[in-house]
C-alpha cells in the first residue's frame, strides 16, 4: 500500500515536471518578437551619410491623375498591422487586392545615393509598369551611442516617411528627385531604429535617397546600417 502510494507520488511529480518543461518552452517561443527575425548587416553609410542597403516591396496600385493619386493614402499594409505598426522581413510577403503577392527583397545600390526603383529587379518594373505605382522601403539605423541626427531625403514623387513607427514625413508632391529636399531633426537612442519609407510614383523617373547626418550635413558617427 504505502508503495504504491509512492508510484503514485512519483508518477504525479514526473507528470507535473514534464507539463512545467511544455509550457515552459512554449512559453519562450510565443513571447519571441516579431522583430527578432535575422537581419542582414552592418552596412556602412556612405561618405556623405546616404544609406545604400534597404528592403524594398512592391509594386503597389497607384490610380487616379496628378496631384490626387490615391495609392498615396491607401494602407496596403493595414492587413499586417497597418503602415504605422508594421515590422518587415526579408522574404516575408504582402497579398495583395487583386490576389497577387509581392514579397520584400535586399537592394544595394550601385551607385551610392540614389534608390532607382527601376533598378531593383525583384520589383519587376519596366515595359508595361512604369507609371501608378508605388512601393515601400525599410532599415534599421543600429546606433552606437544616444545622439541628434538629421535625417534627409529626396524623392520622385512624394513619399511618407516612418521613423520607429511613428510618421515623421508626409510629402505628396510631383517632382524630380534632388538631395536634401527635407530634412528631420531627430533624437535617435542607442540601439535599432526602424525606417519605412513609401515612394508614389505618378509618372517619368521613380526613386529616392535618404541619408543620415549631423546638423553641419556630414556623415553622421556610429551609425550602421541593417536589412
Ligand atoms: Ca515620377
Amino acid at each position: 500500500m504505502c508503495r504504491n502510494k509512492m508510484h503514485i507520488y512519483i508518477a504525479v511529480l514526473c507528470l507535473v515536471a514534464v507539463s512545467a518543461l511544455i509550457v515552459g518552452c512554449e512559453g519562450s517561443a510565443a513571447k519571441a518578437p516579431a522583430s527578432s527575425a535575422k537581419k542582414s548587416g552592418p552596412y556602412k553609410l556612405d561618405d556623405e551619410g546616404f544609406i545604400t542597403n534597404w528592403l524594398i516591396v512592391g509594386p503597389f496600385p497607384n490610380p487616379g491623375e496628378e496631384p490626387n493619386y490615391k495609392g498615396f493614402d491607401t494602407d496596403y499594409l493595414k492587413g499586417y498591422g497597418g503602415e504605422e505598426n508594421y515590422v518587415p522581413a526579408n522574404g516575408m510577403q504582402i497579398a495583395k487586392d487583386d490576389g497577387t503577392k509581392v514579397k520584400w527583397a535586399p537592394f544595394e545600390s550601385i551607385d551610392g545615393r540614389l534608390i532607382n526603383f527601376f533598378s531593383v529587379e525583384h520589383l519587376g518594373l519596366g515595359a508595361d509598369v512604369t507609371d501608378n505605382i508605388l512601393t515601400y522601403s525599410a532599415c534599421w539605423l543600429d546606433c552606437e551611442n544616444d545622439m541628434n541626427v538629421q535625417i534627409r531625403v529626396g524623392s520622385d514623387d512624394g513619399y511618407k516617411l516612418w521613423l520607429d513607427h511613428k510618421l515623421i514625413g508626409n510629402q505628396h508632391v510631383y517632382r524630380p528627385a534632388e538631395q536634401d529636399q527635407e530634412s528631420y531633426d531627430i533624437k535617435l537612442s542607442k540601439g535599432m531604429h526602424l525606417v519605412l519609407i513609401k515612394v508614389d510614383q505618378g509618372v517619368g523617373e521613380f526613386k529616392f535617397m535618404m541619408r543620415v547626418v549631423t546638423a553641419d550635413g556630414t556623415k553622421a558617427p556610429g551609425i550602421t546600417v541593417w536589412n
